[in-house]
């Protein structure tokens, strides 16, 4: 969402190639030797991988709109932002994937709208385990998901003081605005969580810039 968004501000018309969980990682190693999505091949050829590193590739390549302020103090701040909210996407992935294992039924709705759409009967089956081995891959565990829910107060009153200070919500969307409202965004998409983000500002600002977004996690998914 963070890439696709900078080649939508930049007016770089470009085509996504989906992968299926999992299988992405080889394939990422044979094509942009890193194991991870998002990256992009442009047309003449230059390949990067990792949504920071391409942001910084696509103001090099199209300037207009700038992802960075011009004024060095909230260029730094943006950098900061930005460089956390790489660390932060881990943890919607990690709650999202605990709560597939845990409720299997809300795969459909994660996947609405892809060419890997998984039916619904398939994910009740399967669901459960390729959520365990998505949350392995990342880390996540029950101790994550109990860190990450007693962290997720601080995390959004971080975002809500950088959006106070006009370092994140401003008229031109930069580098952190894209780096982290697609994380807040799906934190939305978790029932039970959604009205820690709705009791601030930073509802409204993930909104904005990333309206829709599928999923949906029903409430009673994580333990009250
Ligand atoms: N944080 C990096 C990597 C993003 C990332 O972790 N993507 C996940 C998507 S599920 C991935 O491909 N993980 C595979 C892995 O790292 O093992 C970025 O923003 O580009």
């Amino acid at each position: 969402m963070t890439v696709a968004r900078a080649l939508e501000l930049k007016g770089v018309p470009y085509r996504t190639v989906e992968l299926p969980e999992l299988v992405h990682i080889p394939h990422q190693r044979l094509r942009f030797g890193g194991r991870s999505v998002p990256a992009v091949r442009f047309e003449d050829g230059v390949k990067e991988i990792g949504s920071r590193p391409l942001l910084r590739l696509l103001d090099e390549r199209v300037p207009e709109p700038p992802l960075l302020p011009a004024d060095p103090d909230l260029r730094a701040r943006v950098l900061d932002l930005e460089a956390w909210g790489d660390e932060f996407q881990g943890v919607p992935r990690r709650l999202i994937f605990w709560g597939l294992r845990r409720t299997s039924s809300a795969f459909p709705s994660y996947t609405e709208g892809s060419r890997w759409r998984v039916p619904a009967a398939v994910s009740r089956v399967v669901g459960p385990g390729v959520a365990g081995m998505v949350m392995r891959v990342h880390g996540a565990s029950d101790e994550t998901t109990r860190e990450d829910l007693e962290a997720l107060p601080g995390h959004l009153a971080r975002i809500e003081a950088a959006i106070g200070d006009g370092v994140l919500g401003g008229e031109q969307p930069n580098a952190a605005d894209l780096q982290l409202a697609p994380s807040v965004r799906l934190l939305l998409t978790l029932d039970d969580v959604a009205p820690l983000v709705e009791s601030g500002r930073a509802a409204a600002w993930a909104r904005a810039l990333f309206p829709d977004v599928p999923g949906r996690m029903p409430a009673g998914t994580f333990p009250t």
